[in-house]
């Protein structure tokens, strides 16, 4: 390809090709030549936006430079890729990690910024979250990004450009109230690529014919056409110059769809609702996490953008001029829960239907080219789509649908001729009114690998929902990765005070890229001096929380007093509930104290947040009593510092990242077997905080990893939790002596009118599904034990810093390896410096 460009060409580039800054003087150029000519301010009216707008702008420069080459490195090289499809990526702030990744935020901090008169922290905190997620998946789906990038692996993401992403949360009179979240007025991050799009087809008929060999070919047709864009998110790895892309889609009205002739007539309106109904698309995130609603428009997102992406595949394959055959060679496809499942049908069709393969040689493809991750077994998560409601969105699709179901179906029979029952099991289709399509059940079937997220989630996953599907198919099919985080964000960046005093005693950050090297810190749990540079900087992130908590919402906390913070998703399974009655218990008993009593007592500052989906009314029951509690309790003279009540407005990426290294404890007590992995355990402990959890998810392993010594388990086992919930049912629910108490004084009136929590009472009462009472006792001694343990300072260092040195596993690096070797088989490809 090098040797058809003319010379002159070729030297004209080499002279004139961009750079990125690497100095001081090259950074101050870039950024003000950026603030002057992109956003046309001068030296007179530069403000904070621009500064941090200028900065951004001479950063993305900077990874474009990279990303540039990194695509036309991967392309020369034309090794296997890794597509990871997600509708979520919860990417949060991109300008620290830019400047981190690419290593140059000391020369625009201490040097570039200072001299043109801003702090860093200001310029960093102007921008907005991208928040294109709801919780755990999504964030998990932007730290293998980083890591994929970091390890140099040739990979992309594949998601939805949602012009609102989660909505944001407002507290008012003590209610959930949710405002849109418009992000993308100032997005330097994203590069549109006005010359990649893709029409997109939906509804229509199904026309039959034989061509000339007699074979029978299917034409989807007369549907309704929207245009996907592509904008592009350069994802820079640290300390490497392999930058990564993550391709999201925008949806249009097709070219030509503007309707002129509707428009000249007068019928204005109906030519613009036309042009609207076809932005609707990727117009905004559904905000529910773990659970399925089976809206139509939540289809066409999912359809949409996996027929953008398979198309951008496929038709980056094609230019290759391969054998078909050798498509699972060059690209791996991973399905970030069944969210992207029609990628399944829509691969099988675009190489039946458009390629003409046979039915056998395509379905050979598709399976060997797709993985899918399960997240949750909660029933009501589990997604499922109506036949008719599929039937009229993608005719085709069902079609082929019912084909795979056929197939699959008659190996079935043919493998276990006795078992009839079996068949109705493991059918995609449920023979229910209407029938439905289950989604799991289908990615299972178009997978080669189907993995759970932490060791307890993947051993369920094949012995309760997924059963059938292991006798079928054998144990192999079947595997585990857990979850990890990356050291990137969690670390360094959050916390760089601690990433600096490790670097200190490790002689440097490799531990950055390889997190086990974390492991040679142990020793130091027993070095008094290390302890204390340790607690110093505890200390001052609690305080910078303190800080965060007084400005945003007027309360007072007190940094030496014990943090302990539940900050994510509200969900029942998640029991922010039994964390809230924990905290009323505890204020019944503080105040049948006498002051003296009450000055012996460990103080405590309870710090709640997290997002309510906004249709789940329970959650938003328990931010109530969050709000109320706090209320009461912190304006109670007679408490003072012993009990704080914080619920944090708003908690996203950014704000993850102040609360994380500010906990002495931290809350992850969902019922056992409910909560698939859970990531910010990760997080808080790596950041020298200590654990009162479940054994549920990644706890298990966590505890495996750090020693149980250092974590405080408490509460039934998931394999209890059935035996439980079937007593309830038949015996009814014991109340809990303790919770009682703490129910009474919610009906009296403590709180607020009591009717605003009967539902939060009720159902505990009622039913306790999520175990509430059952494990209320062993909660609340489990605090108490956290109190006394507090209390001895040096010992209570001695574990956190253990358990820092122990937490190697839990990078999200190993995770991408594991997926690299056991489910991509893709390797690293390392970038040359000149790009060919
Ligand atoms: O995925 C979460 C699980 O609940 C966590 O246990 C796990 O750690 C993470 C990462 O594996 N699941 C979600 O966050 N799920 C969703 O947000 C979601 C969103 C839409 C629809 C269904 C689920």
């Amino acid at each position: 390809v090098e040797a058809e460009i003319p010379d002159a060409q070729k030297s004209a580039w080499k002279k004139h090709s961009a750079s990125g800054f690497k100095n001081k003087e090259d950074f101050e150029a870039a950024a003000i030549r950026h603030i002057e000519t992109t956003l046309a301010r001068s030296l007179y009216n530069c403000d904070e936006g621009a500064a941090y707008g200028g900065t951004a702008l001479a950063f993305r420069d900077r990874l474009i430079i990279d990303w540039n080459k990194t695509q036309q490195s991967h392309t020369f090289a034309d090794q296997k890729r890794v597509y990871y499809l997600s509708l979520e990526f919860l990417m949060g702030r991109a300008l620290d990690n830019a400047m981190l990744n690419v290593g140059l935020k000391d020369v625009a901090r201490v040097e570039g910024l200072a001299d043109l008169g801003f702090r860093m922290e200001d310029v960093i905190g102007i921008e907005r979250d991208a928040a294109l997620g709801n919780g755990g998946l999504g964030r998990l789906a932007a730290c293998f990004l980083d890591s994929l990038a970091s390890l140099d692996y040739p990979a992309w993401g594949y998601g939805l450009r949602y012009r609102y992403g989660i909505f944001k949360q407002e507290i008012i009179n003590g209610y959930q109230v949710e405002v849109p979240d418009y992000w993308l007025d100032f997005n330097p991050w994203e590069f549109p690529r006005h010359d990649v799009t893709v029409d997109i087809q939906f509804y229509g008929n199904v026309r039959k014919y034989n061509d000339d060999n007699g074979r029978q070919v299917s034409v989807w047709e007369n549907g309704e056409i929207v245009t996907a864009n592509a904008y592009d998110v350069p994802i820079p790895g640290y300390n490497t110059p392999t930058t990564n892309n993550l391709r999201l889609w925008s949806s249009k009205a097709a070219s030509g769809e503007f309707d002129f002739q509707k428009f000249n007539s007068g019928e204005y309106e109906q030519s613009v609702h036309d042009q609207m109904r076809a932005e609707t698309i990727s117009a905004v995130l559904y905000p529910n996490d773990n659970l399925d609603r089976g809206k139509e428009l939540r289809l066409k997102q999912q359809y949409f953008w996996c027929a953008a992406s398979l198309n951008d595949i496929v038709r980056r394959f094609k230019k290759s001029k391969k054998a078909w055959k050798e498509f699972p060679n060059q690209i791996a496809i991973q399905l970030n829960d069944t969210h992207p499942t029609l990628a399944i049908p829509e691969l099988q069709r675009i190489l039946v239907d458009n390629e003409g393969l046979d039915w056998d040689t395509a379905w050979s493809i598709v399976v060997n080219t797709f993985g899918y991750t399960n997240h949750t077994v909660m029933a009501e998560a589990l997604e499922k789509w109506s036949v008719p409601l599929i039937q009229h969105l993608l005719p085709r699709h069902l079609e082929i649908i019912y084909e795979i179901n056929l197939h699959f179906l008659q190996y079935v029979e043919r493998t276990f001729p006795k078992d009839r029952d079996m068949l109705s099991r493991v059918s995609i289709v449920e023979e229910s009114n209407p029938k439905m399509i289950r989604m799991a059940f289908l990615a299972i079937v178009g997978s080669h690998k189907v993995n759970g997220v932490a060791e307890l989630h993947s051993d369920l996953i094949k012995t309760t929902i997924f059963k059938d599907f292991v006798k079928i198919y054998g144990q192999d099919k079947f595997t585990n990765v857990t979850n990890g985080i990356t050291p990137r964000r969690w670390l360094h960046q959050a916390n760089p005070k601690l990433s600096e005093l490790i670097a200190s005693k490790l002689g440097g950050y490799d531990f950055l890229k390889d997190l086990t090297l974390l492991h040679k810190i142990e020793t130091y749990a027993d070095d008094k001096q290390f302890r204390k540079a340790f607690q110093d900087i505890k200390f001052a992130n609690k305080t910078r929380l303190a800080n965060y908590i007084k400005e945003t919402t007027g309360v007072k906390v007190n940094p030496a007093a014990l943090f302990d913070i539940q900050v994510k998703r509200i969900h029942e399974y998640k029991r922010q509930q039994l964390n809230i009655f924990g905290v009323i218990h505890r204020y019944l008993a503080l105040k049948a104290m006498s002051p003296e009593e009450r000055k012996k007592m460990q103080p405590r500052v309870s710090i709640f947040g997290g997002k309510a989906a906004p249709g789940y009314w329970m959650a938003k029951c328990i931010i109530h009593l969050v709000n109320e509690v706090g209320r009461v309790v912190n304006n109670d003279p007679e408490i003072g510092d012993a009990l704080k009540v914080i619920f944090i407005e708003d908690y996203n990426v950014s704000k993850c990242e102040i609360i994380a290294p500010a906990s002495d404890i931290s809350e992850h007590i969902s019922t056992a077997g409910t909560e698939a992995s859970g990531t910010s355990n990760m997080k808080f402990v790596l950041n020298g905080g200590l654990i009162i959890g479940t054994c549920d998810g990644a706890n298990i392993e966590i505890t495996r990893e750090i020693g149980e010594d250092n974590i405080f388990l408490f509460g039934n086992l998931a394999e209890d939790v059935e035996d439980i919930r079937h007593q309830h049912t038949y015996e009814g629910v014991l109340i809990d002596d303790g919770l009682q108490k703490v129910f009474d004084a919610i009906h009296d009136g403590m709180f607020g009118h009591s009717d605003e929590f009967s539902a939060l009472t009720n159902t505990v009462v009622n039913h306790d599904h999520w175990l509430t009472s059952a494990d209320f006792e062993a909660y609340c001694k489990t605090h108490d034990a956290i109190d006394e343990a507090f209390k001895d300072q040096e010992a209570w260092l001695h574990k956190t810093i253990l358990a820092v040195a122990r937490m190697g596993f839990f990078t999200a690096d190993r995770c991408i390896e594991e997926y690299a070797e056991m489910i991509w088989n893709v390797e690293p490809q390392k970038i040359k410096q000149n790009g060919a």
